[in-house]
C-alpha cells in the first residue's frame, strides 16, 4: 500500500496551469451570454487566476492566448510577467492563435499560398518573442488547418508545408524552451484535418527532436477513443509534452475536467504516474471554456476534479497490482484499481490543503472571501475569450 504520507508529499507538489480565455466570456457559435464581473485586460485575468490559486494552492501558472492577451509597448509581455509575479503566479505557456483571421479560410502554416504561410509562420516566431519576454517554456501550437472536401487540396503537400513551418519555429527556439504540438481530429476542417490525431503530431515531433512534444487535449478525440492508452505510448516514447484537460460529451465541449467522466480522468492519470508523468516535465493545463457557469469557482472545481483524480491514481496499490497481473488474476488486478477509484479522497485533500496553510474547502472560502462581488461592483464591459462573435 502507498504510505499516505508520500500520496500527501506528491499532492503537494502538484501545478495545474489555468487558461487566461477561461476567465473571459466565452459561448458556442450560437450565443455568448455575458457574465458580469469577467476581466476586461489580461491583468485582470491574472488577478482571478490569483483568486484560484491563493484558494486551491496548486494553480501558480497561467497560460496566455494570443493575440487573445495582446499587451501593447516594447515591454509589455515583461511587465505582464511581473504584474503575475507580484501576485504569486507565472505566465506559463503561450498559446499561439492562427485560426481567427479571415487569410487563414483555406489554412494558416499549410495555406497553398506562401504568403498566408509567411504571415502564420511570423505569428508564431512573435510567440515566441513573447516567451523570450516571458519566461515562459512553452509554445503551444494548435492548427485548425484542414480541409472540408476531398479532393481541396493536396493533403501530402500540406503536410510537406507544416513541417516546414515546424521546423522554422523549431530553429527558434532558446535553450529550455519547447514546442507542444496539439492535435484534433475534426472542427473547424470537416474532411481532413492536418493534425488530426497523436500519430500524427508524434510523427512531426520525433522528426523535429527533444523540444517538440504532443500535447493531449482530452476533448480531441472520437468518442469511445482510449485515451490513457495514448497517454502511456507517449509517456513511454517521451513524447507526452501536456494536456489540455477538459470533459466532453459529444465533440470538443470544453466542459469542466472531471465532470463528464471522473471515471476516465483517474485512468489517464493513473497512466501518468505509472508511466513517470507526474514531473514539471509534462504541463497539466487546463483548456475550458465556462459558457453558463460562474468562471472562477468553475476553474476552482475543475482544479479540484484534477486533484481528486491524481489523489486516486496515487493511490493504486502498485505491488497488490503487479502481482494481480503477473498471476493472471483478472478480478484481482480490475479491484486494486477500482478500489483506488472508489476511495473517497476528499479528507484526504482536506487536509493537504490544511496543511499547506489553505482552507480545506476551496469553494466555500471562494465564496466567503466577496471577491466575485466585488468585480461585479469594480468591471464592467468584460470582454470576451475570443470566441464567438
Ligand atoms: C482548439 C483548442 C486549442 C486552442 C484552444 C482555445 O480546439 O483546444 O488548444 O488554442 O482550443
Ligand atoms: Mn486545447
Ligand atoms: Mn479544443
Amino acid at each position: 500500500m502507498t504510505a499516505v504520507s508520500a500520496v500527501k508529499a506528491a499532492l503537494r507538489t502538484q501545478a495545474i496551469e489555468t487558461p487566461s480565455w477561461a476567465y473571459g466570456n466565452s459561448g458556442t457559435r450560437f450565443k455568448v451570454f455575458a457574465q458580469p464581473g469577467v476581466p476586461r485586460t489580461p491583468q485582470e485575468k491574472l488577478d482571478d487566476a490569483a483568486r484560484v490559486h491563493a484558494h486551491t494552492g496548486v494553480a501558480p501558472t497561467v497560460a496566455l492566448h494570443i493575440p487573445w492577451d495582446k499587451v501593447e509597448g516594447a515591454d509589455g509581455y515583461a511587465e505582464l510577467a511581473k504584474y503575475a509575479q507580484e501576485r504569486g503566479l507565472k505566465l506559463g505557456a503561450i498559446n499561439s492563435n492562427v485560426f481567427q483571421d479571415d487569410d487563414y479560410k483555406l489554412g494558416s502554416v499549410t495555406n497553398p499560398d506562401p504568403a498566408v504561410r509567411r504571415k502564420a509562420l511570423d505569428h508564431l516566431l512573435e510567440c515566441v518573442d513573447i516567451m523570450d519576454a516571458t519566461g515562459s517554456r512553452d509554445l503551444k501550437l494548435w492548427f485548425s488547418d484542414g480541409t472540408n472536401y476531398p479532393g481541396q487540396d493536396d493533403i501530402r503537400a500540406r503536410q510537406d508545408r507544416l513541417a516546414e513551418a515546424l521546423a522554422a519555429v523549431y530553429e527558434r527556439l532558446g535553450e529550455g524552451q519547447r514546442m507542444l504540438l496539439e492535435y484534433k481530429f475534426f472542427e473547424p476542417a470537416f474532411y481532413a484535418t492536418d493534425v488530426p490525431d497523436w500519430g500524427t503530431a508524434y510523427a512531426h515531433c520525433l522528426k523535429l527532436g527533444e523540444k517538440a512534444q504532443v500535447v493531449v487535449d482530452t476533448g480531441h478525440h472520437a468518442p469511445g477513443t482510449n485515451i490513457e492508452f495514448i497517454v502511456a505510448l507517449l509517456l513511454r516514447e517521451g513524447k507526452l509534452g501536456a494536456f489540455d484537460f477538459n470533459s466532453r460529451f459529444y465533440a470538443d465541449d470544453d466542459l469542466m475536467v472531471g465532470a463528464a467522466d471522473p471515471f476516465q480522468l483517474f485512468r489517464i492519470m493513473y497512466e501518468v504516474v505509472r508511466g513517470g508523468g507526474f514531473t514539471p516535465d509534462v504541463a497539466f493545463m487546463l483548456d475550458q471554456c465556462h459558457n453558463i457557469e460562474a468562471k472562477i469557482p468553475a476553474i476552482i472545481r475543475s482544479v479540484m476534479n484534477v486533484q481528486e483524480a491524481t489523489a486516486k491514481a496515487l493511490l493504486v496499490d502498485g505491488e497488490a497490482l503487479a502481482a494481480a497481473q503477473s498471476s493472471g488474476d483478472v478480478l484481482a488486478a480490475n479491484a486494486v484499481l477500482m478500489d483506488a477509484y472508489n476511495t473517497d479522497v476528499r479528507p484526504l485533500l482536506a487536509e493537504v490543503r490544511e496543511e499547506m496553510g489553505i482552507d480545506p474547502d476551496p469553494m466555500a472560502a471562494y465564496a466567503r472571501s466577496g471577491w466575485a462581488e466585488k468585480i461585479i461592483d469594480e468591471r464592467v464591459g468584460g470582454t470576451q475569450a475570443g470566441w464567438g462573435a
